[in-house]
């Protein structure tokens, strides 16, 4: 039996395959900490939920672009030869092109897609999208918009930050204590966009505890952090975090404790903050008996904190998931304020991290190095979308929005365009998605298998995966490249996104450009090619390609030790922030001169719409966390063995506190019914303490599958959160996304219980 090698978002694998079918997993050898999700692969790429060949929506195949576009998701396809898929595509695009302007095709096609640096499916689409003259695109990601808007602002661009986090050997010597808001989840730190060949955040986080630093942790979930660490943990309501922050601020002051030549040297606007700290402007001091009123978090745990913060070099965390939440902006932005008041920025073990173990990556020691990647091209099109404003998008046309201090447009938007991206997954409020998804005449896509997404479109076009196709695999923030060749035949008459793209471009007459006349190997090729003069530039020797892709895989050298804002605060005038001061603003004058009520000029406390604080919270008394299963990344290979193993009575599980759960008479593995104004779900409960009384956890990514495809409003029988979350943006500001600012109530699903049905395909007919 042959083994082949194969690279994914969570991990490099050795696929066994047998007469062309995958029999087996294996992890690669030089994985210390290898992620389980992989063993999906070997029921998951030959699945029967595969779409095998192009398929179009039976009302658009008989009568055209905005054909009875209420029965999306409802009726059956018809499928077509590849030919006829072309042509159809390419008559529509030309006739909105032509008709409307490349403005209304939305291609923003928001997605993780699979790995590879080749077959990237957004990066095909946009290339596809730019050749042929541009499209509406979305920008900022689901995974931290409020803070890739506000941070600019405040010290720097979100990814820049990232880049250079404070690495996990540092820490390990230097961090005394870690001040956790969120955690430094293991589940999550299993994935990384592009690839992963080392899995590092367990141990860079045992390592720490090892040498002796301490862990402390603000969250709703008591898994957040691994029992390895054994962390003090507190639980809080959720969303509060801000107002902890703001206490642990305030005490540092009150007592002395912050570092006042550190504001005076590297900062701006403590002082234009502080009035609002000690309450001079609204009469609140923001001290910690405040804070627990508003988190429940008793003040002495605060007040002790802030002391403790003081006296040891600290390392203050906060995860991605606390600005995914209503004002988000806030969150991330009080965390740098606490930490500078603390003054050990750029100081080895000190400062602030967002999203250690987010993702692998955050903290690993690499080469600040970009590989080669599909070149887009130019957009003509200026009109965009803040990513997690679609279904605005869909059902404002010519209506306003604000964004990051402007006003905008949204055009009318006649084709939407998806090829590796789920909306049906990553957005909230389900039920309105598929109202705004009613409107434009043609939606597109390309998909691997038959989910909520490909569905709810007019033309499926069946797509690859990543076992199906030559490619390079590499992720930003590591150093480990991989050679990957094919590993078995695609399945049915699926295509390479690349090859798709070419057959359409042919149709318009655009091939030349879109494909500049080469085929798979030649364009791993020219990235190789690429990739080895930049090492070169680094004085590092990559082998040629024969030999790289004979090898399979490739390693840098090791990066040196990173301190976030080392140099910055080694030497404030050459390394200045691209900030409009330079420095770090506590006040931001160019957010105040935008003049919004829900992002000031400085972090603040500012009250969800829907949080246990509020008044929903009489009718819907639970706090919903969508977070990232542990067992899948997102919707994909939700049909297969890793993800499907962790479902309860055939479900989605969803955790909740003995209290809640005894409250409501519920027992283990009862089919729930979770509820709230905007819809409702079924999932299989679990009875735990890991959540917290008022908690419960529905993670993301189960395929929306509801009793009545097509019927807004239908109860979903899978387990998908986003039937349940907010749509609306966090801030003017930021617009991002706010799913973990949710609430709900629970009851034990009565009557007739239907079958999970959206693992085998939909009804295909023929004509
Ligand atoms: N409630 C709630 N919702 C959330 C979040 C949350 O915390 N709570 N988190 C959000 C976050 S952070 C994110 S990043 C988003 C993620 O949202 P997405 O990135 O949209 O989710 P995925 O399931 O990864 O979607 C990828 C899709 O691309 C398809 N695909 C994979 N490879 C290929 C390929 O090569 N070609 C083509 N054509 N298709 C391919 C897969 O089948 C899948 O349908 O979700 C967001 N949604
Ligand atoms: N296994 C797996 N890993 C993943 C992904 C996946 O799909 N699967 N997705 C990846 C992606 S795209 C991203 S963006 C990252 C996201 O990384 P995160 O945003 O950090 O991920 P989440 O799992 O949403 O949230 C982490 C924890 O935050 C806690 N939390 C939620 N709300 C609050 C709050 O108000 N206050 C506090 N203190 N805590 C809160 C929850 O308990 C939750 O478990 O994860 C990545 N990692
Ligand atoms: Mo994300």
């Amino acid at each position: 039996m042959e083994k082949r090698l194969t690279a994914s978002h969570w991990g490099t694998y050795y696929l066994s395959v047998d007469q062309g079918k995958i029999t087996a997993v294996d992890p690669y050898e030089m994985d210390p900490d290898p992620s389980a999700i992989g063993q999906s692969f070997v029921d998951g790429i030959q699945h029967p939920c595969r779409v095998k060949r192009p398929a179009v929506r039976k009302s658009y195949l008989e009568k055209g672009p905005g054909a009875a576009t209420d029965k999306r998701g409802a009726e059956p396809f018809v499928e077509v030869e590849w030919d006829t898929a072309f042509e159809l595509v390419a008559k529509e695009l030309d006739r909105v092109r032509t008709d409307f302007g490349n403005q209304s095709i939305f291609a923003g096609s928001y997605g993780w897609a699979s790995a590879g640096r080749f077959h990237h499916a957004p990066s095909q689409i946009h290339r596809f999208m730019n050749s042929i003259g541009g499209y509406t695109k979305s920008v900022n990601t689901y995974s931290y918009a409020a803070s890739e808007v506000i941070l600019p602002h405040v010290v720097g661009m979100m990814d820049w930050l990232l880049s250079q986090h404070t690495s996990w050997p540092v820490l390990e010597k230097h961090c005394q204590l870690m001040v956790m808001f969120g955690g430094v989840a293991l589940k999550n730190g299993q994935i990384n966009a592009g690839g992963v060949g080392r899995h590092s955040a367990r141990e860079g986080l045992l390592a720490c505890k090892k040498a002796g630093t301490k862990f402390v942790n603000f969250s709703p979930i008591r898994e957040d952090v691994d029992d390895a660490l054994d962390a003090q943990h507190y639980q809080l309501v959720p969303n509060s975090d801000v107002a902890i922050m703001l206490a642990l601020a305030y005490h540092l002051y009150d007592g002395g404790r912050h570092d006042q030549e550190f504001l005076n040297k590297y900062c701006v606007g403590f002082d234009q903050f502080k009035p609002y700290l000690l309450g001079k402007t609204d009469g609140q001091a923001k001290d910690a008996d405040w804070a627990e009123r508003i988190s429940g978090v008793e003040a002495s745990v605060i007040r002790d904190l802030a002391i403790e913060m003081a006296t040891k070099r600290t390392m203050i965390t906060a995860s991605w998931s606390l600005q995914r939440a209503d004002h988000g902006e806030q969150t991330h932005w009080m965390a740098i304020v606490l930490a500078a008041m603390l003054g050990q920025i750029g100081l080895p073990g000190g400062g602030f991290g967002l999203g250690y173990a987010g993702v692998n990556g955050v903290g690993h020691q690499f080469r600040n190095f970009t590989w080669a990647s599909l070149d887009q091209g130019v957009n003509n099109v200026c009109d965009f979308i803040p990513v997690a404003r679609i279904s605005d998008l869909l059902l404002n046309p010519g209506g306003r929005f604000s964004y990051n201090g402007q006003d905008y447009i949204y055009p009318d938007t006649k084709v939407v365009y998806w090829a590796g991206g789920n909306p049906f997954h990553h957005h909230q409020d389900l039920n309105r998605l598929l109202k705004a998804w009613q409107k434009p005449d043609s939606i597109i896509v390309h998909e691997q298998t038959w989910n909520a997404l490909s569905r709810h479109a007019d033309i499926v076009l069946p797509a690859t995966m990543t076992a199906e196709r030559n490619d390079i695999v590499c992720a930003k923030r590591d150093d480990d490249i991989f050679a990957l060749k094919q590993v078995v035949e695609p399945v049915g008459e699926a295509k390479n996104d690349y090859d798709i793209f070419c057959g359409i471009a042919r149709s318009i007459g655009a091939l030349d450009r879109f494909s500049e006349g080469r085929d798979e190997m030649d364009w791993l090729k020219l990235f190789h090619a690429k990739n080895r003069q930049r090492a070169a530039s680094f004085g590092i020797d990559m082998p040629d390609f024969d030999s790289f892709w004979e090898g399979g895989e490739y390693s840098l050298p090791a990066g040196k030790d990173l301190v976030l804002l080392e140099d910055f605060r080694k030497d404030p005038e050459t390394h200045k922030l691209r900030t409009p001061s330079g420095l770090i603003e506590i006040y931001s004058e160019t957010v105040a001169s935008f003049k919004l009520e829900s992002c000031k000029g400085h972090p603040m406390w500012l009250e969800p719409k829907e949080w246990l604080g509020g008044k929903h919270a009489k009718k819907f008394p639970l706090h919903l966390i969508s977070n990232q299963p542990a067992t899948r990344l997102h919707s994909q290979l939700d049909h297969g063995k890793a993800s499907q193993e962790s479902k309860v009575s055939g479900r989605e599980a969803m955790t909740m506190h003995p209290d809640d759960a005894q409250e409501r008479s519920l027992n283990i593995g009862d089919i729930v019914r979770v509820y709230n104004d905007r819809g409702a779900t079924l999932a299989g409960l679990i009875i735990s303490t890991i959540v917290q009384p008022g908690v419960v956890q529905l993670p993301t990514g189960a395929w929306y599958d509801p009793v009545d495809p097509g019927m807004i409003g239908s109860l979903d029988k899978a387990g998908n959160p986003n039937v349940l979350t907010r749509d609306e943006g966090s801030s003017e500001l930021g617009q991002g996304p706010t799913a973990h600012s949710t609430l709900v109530e629970v009851e034990k699903f009565e009557g007739q219980v239907p079958e999970v049905s959206v693992y085998t395909p939909p009804e295909i007919i023929g004509l």
